[in-house]
């Protein structure tokens, strides 16, 4: 039996992979960029989903899908930029009261840097437009929006999530309680905590369905698993793999 040596060019790239070594800069070329997030449940909301951001240039076609939140309410969701560039856990929930508010997140998933609105401004000033935000306990929120610079440079960093927000908490079928926002005191806190949270990763087009209609990875960190060992895989192809035409046939 043979065995066949590893050239150290073949592991040296996959470990400068994992390491984050080669960072992606979809600024430049008319390149799509595809970043990834599979949205888990804060505050016991039951809350999941997944986010989809495809950046060409400062262009973003933006996708969320989200499960399980409150029905006929509207949902906050936003683009946070910052903190720790991660998803808090209930850690955050420094007050004690039981529930993780959006501030008491922001050392985790920084600030809001873009508002997932319908239609209008989708800049922080919109963080809380309700009335241009999805809602519903199950929804497909679509929008192609420009984003400047630092936040297509963020995201290409890993350093930012896409929130959901609003919860019941009380279990009652609306944003209610005593509880008043730390964000906005005409508003319930159950409106503005975030019921959902997703860290946007750059993700491989091979071999992973993001036609927004496949449902398969829902709810389950098995795409995600399974990106770190796909880019290991191809790194001796480089990037080719993680680059694509947009909606190529
Ligand atoms: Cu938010």
């Amino acid at each position: 039996m043979k065995t066949r040596k590893l050239a150290p060019l073949t592991i040296a790239l996959p470990l400068g992979l994992s390491m984050g070594l080669f960072a992606a800069t979809p600024a430049s070329a008319a390149e799509t960029w595809t970043f990834q997030g599979n949205l888990g449940q804060l505050n016991d909301s039951g809350t999941s989903g997944q986010a989809w951001v495809e950046i060409e240039g400062n262009t973003a076609d933006i996708t969320v899908n989200v499960n399980g939140a409150v029905a006929g309410s509207p949902h906050a969701q936003h683009i946070h930029i910052g903190g720790q560039g991660v998803c808090p856990t209930m850690d955050a929930d420094e007050d004690g009261d039981g529930i993780l508010s959006t501030p008491e997140g922001q050392d985790s998933y920084g600030q809001v840097k873009v508002s997932l609105t319908t239609e209008g401004d989708t800049g922080a000033d919109s963080a809380l437009a309700v009335d241009r935000m999805p809602s519903g306990d199950s929804y497909t929120y679509e929008r192609t929006v420009e984003l400047p610079d630092d936040v297509v440079q963020d995201i290409s960093d890993g350093n930012a999530s896409v929130v959901v927000h609003g919860i019941d908490a009380n279990g009652d079928g609306e944003y209610s309680g005593d509880a008043t926002s730390p964000l906005n005191e005409e508003l319930p806190l159950e409106a503005t905590a975030p019921a959902a949270c997703g860290e946007l990763q750059l993700s491989p087009q091979e071999g992973m369905d993001t036609g927004k209609g496949g449902m398969a990875d829902q709810g389950t960190n098995a795409g995600l698993v399974g990106l770190s060992g796909a880019l290991a895989a191809t790194a001796a192809g480089g990037f080719v793999l993680a680059r694509r035409l947009r909606h190529n046939s």
